[in-house]
């Protein structure tokens, strides 16, 4: 864990163990430069605990540059509960108003809400210790889920690449592989249909998968499946997809979906770049979810303000797509570059 924290840049972790359930509780915070920090937390099992809280901080770390790129005055923070298997419903609850206490014990710094593994109905119980959790079920007060609305920007994002290849934003007849058809990729699923793309979907959860064939008629492949004729690759599953070993396979022109940290390493993107394929950031592309939580129940914004705000994830694609080709750099280098930038500014620098 020593090691984990030396590679990293963040301000500061929060590490515990819960003896009753033998889980570790880890909340990375990694910059309030922009503003207190936030970021889901994320509940499941790892190898060791060292992965867990190297999960923590690298999705910390994205946050903090989600929050720069999309203009929202917040810093990035990320909770991981490394749990040692399926809890029992009273171990469950007893698990997560101990994170509850340590989020309250950080005062405002950090806010959480809900990410792989937990729901808004997992937020009203961190609710009843702490009042740092966006995301509630609306029955409490709550915005309740942000996965549509990181579908939303996330087809947004989509347009604006197949717009930055082709010349035109229709997705009439574009080929997009959604890869994961959770609560995030089942409505884009629907929008993308909508829009008149040919869809191929895939899932490791069958009946996931059948559902969306019966209700859109769309085509299936195997979940691993990648090296298909496409337009645009969509992963809203798992990160870490895109890698030395995935690339060469790869017979698509654009790769632009939900999942956080899609690639392996950061040199990927230079890879990409090379093998001509246009790539939306991970974390400009699916801060949907932050736009939500952040606009709804941070900012008190309207519908309109949040649509605009999701309307902004492709604006700002096209322009970093634009940044990319004009300084000769890999899309995931001009994100970070404009991450940066807004991070050297300072909090007054996001709109
Ligand atoms: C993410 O976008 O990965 C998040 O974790 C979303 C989020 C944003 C703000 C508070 C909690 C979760």
């Amino acid at each position: 864990m020593h090691e984990v924290l030396s590679d990293w840049d963040g301000e500061n972790a929060l590490i515990s163990y819960d003896a009753r359930t033998g889980s570790h509780l880890f909340i990375a915070l990694h910059s309030r430069r922009l503003g207190p920090a936030a970021g889901g937390t994320r509940l499941r099992t790892y190898p060791t605990p060292a992965d867990a809280l190297r999960d923590a901080t690298l999705l910390a770390r994205a946050m903090t540059y989600k929050m720069a790129v999309a203009g929202l005055p917040m810093g990035g923070g990320k909770s991981v509960l490394a749990v040692p298997g399926e809890l029992s419903p009273e171990d469950r609850r007893h698990l997560l108003l101990r994170h509850a206490h340590n989020v309250e014990t950080l005062h405002g710094s950090y806010s959480t809400g809900p990410d792989v593994g937990t729901s808004s109905e997992d937020m009203d119980v961190l609710h009843e210790h702490t009042t740092y959790a966006f995301g509630r079920s609306p029955a409490r007060g709550g915005s309740g889920s942000s996965a549509p609305d990181t579908a939303v920007g996330v087809f947004h994002g989509i347009s604006a690449a197949v717009a930055h290849v082709n010349g035109s934003a229709t997705l009439a007849g574009v080929h997009v592989l959604v890869q994961g058809c959770g609560a995030v990729g089942e409505p884009l699923v629907g929008m993308l249909v909508e829009a008149g793309a040919r869809v191929t979907v895939s899932d490791v959860v069958p009946e996931r998968v059948e559902a969306l064939q019966i209700k859109y008629g769309v085509a299936v492949s195997a979940p691993d499946d990648i090296d298909i004729d496409i337009d645009v690759y969509a992963p809203c599953a798992f990160g870490q997809v895109v890698g030395a070993a995935t690339i060469p396979r790869l017979r698509c022109r654009v790769i632009a979906g939900a999942a956080n940290n899609v690639l392996v390493d950061a040199s990927d993107g230079e890879r990409l770049q090379e093998a001509g394929i246009l790539y939306a950031p991970d974390f400009v592309i699916n801060a949907g979810g932050a736009v939500h939580l952040i606009g709804y129940e941070g900012l008190g914004w309207s519908t309109e303000q949040v649509d605009a705000g999701l309307r902004g994830i492709g604006t700002t694609l096209a322009q970093i797509f634009r940044d990319a080709d004009s300084q000769g750099v890999s899309t995931e280098r001009a994100a970070e570059l404009l991450a940066e930038a807004r991070l050297a500014a300072g909090p007054t620098s996001a709109e």
